[in-house]
């Protein structure tokens, strides 16, 4: 049966993507990565997880985003960045968990209140020995998210069964 081996290719598909999925955050929301934004504001409430992007939303001539250390994202310098980028939109993925520190590289954006600081928990497992600096945030995006995937299993094994019969 074409159709029934095709349904559950589907479904297995789904079931890899729901526990593979990882957010894109635009940072600033509408308001994008720019000057006059409280972006240790934006970051309350959410829960970076390794894989996760950030969109940072700027025009390429106006703002640059650095990643850099967390001494050069307290002095405001970007001259030792860990990835620079001048063309956005830019998306960054946080490919490893702890702290990672965004500026702006233009000069007296950074001072001037242009810069990010992301807490990243590991991964969705969620079992890795995090950072002593570990935001006092909501415990609800994660659990969610974790049981999300047995309830897609499942899901996908009902309609296996009604599938074969
Ligand atoms: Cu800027």
């Amino acid at each position: 049966m074409a159709s029934r081996s095709a349904l559950i290719a589907v479904l297995v598909a789904v079931s890899c993507a729901a526990a593979a999925s990882a957010t894109t955050y635009t940072v600033g929301d509408t308001k994008g990565w720019t000057t006059n934004v409280d972006y240790s504001g934006w970051t309350s409430g959410k829960n970076f997880a390794v894989g996760d992007k950030l969109l940072f939303n700027f025009a390429s001539a106006a703002h640059t985003v650095a990643e850099v250390s967390k001494s050069d994202y307290e002095s405001c310098s970007s001259n030792n960045a860990i990835s620079n980028d001048s063309n956005g939109p830019a998306t960054i993925t946080l490919s490893s968990p702890g702290t990672h520190y965004f500026i702006c590289g233009v000069p007296g954006h950074c001072s001037g209140g242009m810069k990010l600081a992301v807490d990243v928990g590991g991964s969705s497992s969620g079992g890795s020995p995090s950072t002593p600096g570990t935001s006092p945030s909501s415990p609800n995006g994660a659990p969610a998210r974790m049981q999300a995937a047995p309830a897609l299993a499942m899901a996908a094994g009902v309609l296996i069964k009604l599938a074969l019969f």
